[in-house]
């Protein structure tokens, strides 16, 4: 209760921010993008990471301003990124309640529109469960986002319970796939994603590569990005524009 009373104050008193993790292209090591992760600059418990308010924020709805936000504030910083690195990209984590509420292609819009950033350096990040809860309904709404010009991709992939035929009917450009997968290190389980991926014409990102063997691994299969601990930390706006000038 005191939470959510917080957060409705936080939303008005500006208390978020958003770190960055670079991704970086899995044959050569040239930065491609960011993802961007909401923190919450809370007055009495310090920086508070998203698993401690999302939930709270899907229960009250109050992640539609909440995505909204992150959306604008994503967009703005990545526009002024251009201007050192034009075409980077910048993908954005989209909750459920957000994703399936009629108003979201609008929100999207509005933040191309203000910030002048390209439609097809958005990437917006959907889990397997939000895409799932409504597979029809989640259909009509991605129609909506692609003819804005962005770009998806399937979040945590290969935990959730998405059937071969749904990613090949849903307009998806990217796959993530989880670091449980990473880290197992697991060859032959990698590697079928790959493949799949490839043969659906998914680009693939790799999340949570920790190690330089992981990393072989990963370049080896082909895999178009990777982000993870090794190669940077999600961090505030002015160490990721460090990695802009490497
Ligand atoms: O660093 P990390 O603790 O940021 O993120 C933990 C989880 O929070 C991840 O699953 C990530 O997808 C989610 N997350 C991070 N930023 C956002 C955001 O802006 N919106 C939503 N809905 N989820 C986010
Ligand atoms: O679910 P999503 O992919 O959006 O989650 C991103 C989360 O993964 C963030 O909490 C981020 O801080 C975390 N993360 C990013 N890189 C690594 C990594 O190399 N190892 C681990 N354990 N977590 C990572
Ligand atoms: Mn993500
Ligand atoms: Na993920």
């Amino acid at each position: 209760v005191d939470l959510e009373r917080d957060l409705r104050q936080a939303l008005d008193g500006q208390q978020f921010t958003l770190y960055y993790q670079g991704q970086f292209d899995g044959a050569t090591g040239a930065l491609q993008g960011f993802e961007a992760l909401v923190r919450w600059q809370h007055a009495t418990q310090g920086l508070l990471l998203p698993g401690k308010f999302i939930g709270m924020a899907e229960e009250t709805q109050l992640i539609l301003p909440l995505g909204a936000w992150v959306l604008q504030e994503a967009c703005r910083q990545a526009a002024a990124w251009h201007a050192v690195t034009p075409g980077l990209t910048i993908s954005v984590n989209v909750s459920a309640v957000q994703f399936e509420h009629p108003g979201f292609s609008a929100a999207v819009r509005e933040a191309l529109e203000r910030s002048g950033l390209p439609p097809g350096c958005l990437i917006l990040e959907l889990t397997e469960s939000a895409v799932l809860r409504d597979p029809a309904a989640a259909a009509a709404q991605l129609t909506h986002l692609k003819r804005l010009g962005v770009r998806v991709a399937l979040d945590d992939f290969g935990t959730g319970q998405s059937s071969l035929s749904l990613l090949h009917s849903l307009p998806i450009d990217e796959l993530k796939i989880d670091r449980s997968f990473v880290q197992s290190a697991n060859r032959v389980l990698l590697e079928v994603m790959l493949h799949l991926a490839q043969g659906l014409n998914l680009r693939v990102v790799a999340e949570g590569v920790e190690t330089a063997d992981q990393q072989a691994l990963l370049r080896t299969l082909g895999c178009d990005s990777l982000q993870g601990y090794l190669l940077a930390r999600p961090g505030p706006a002015e160490d990721a524009r460090s990695l802009l000038t490497l």
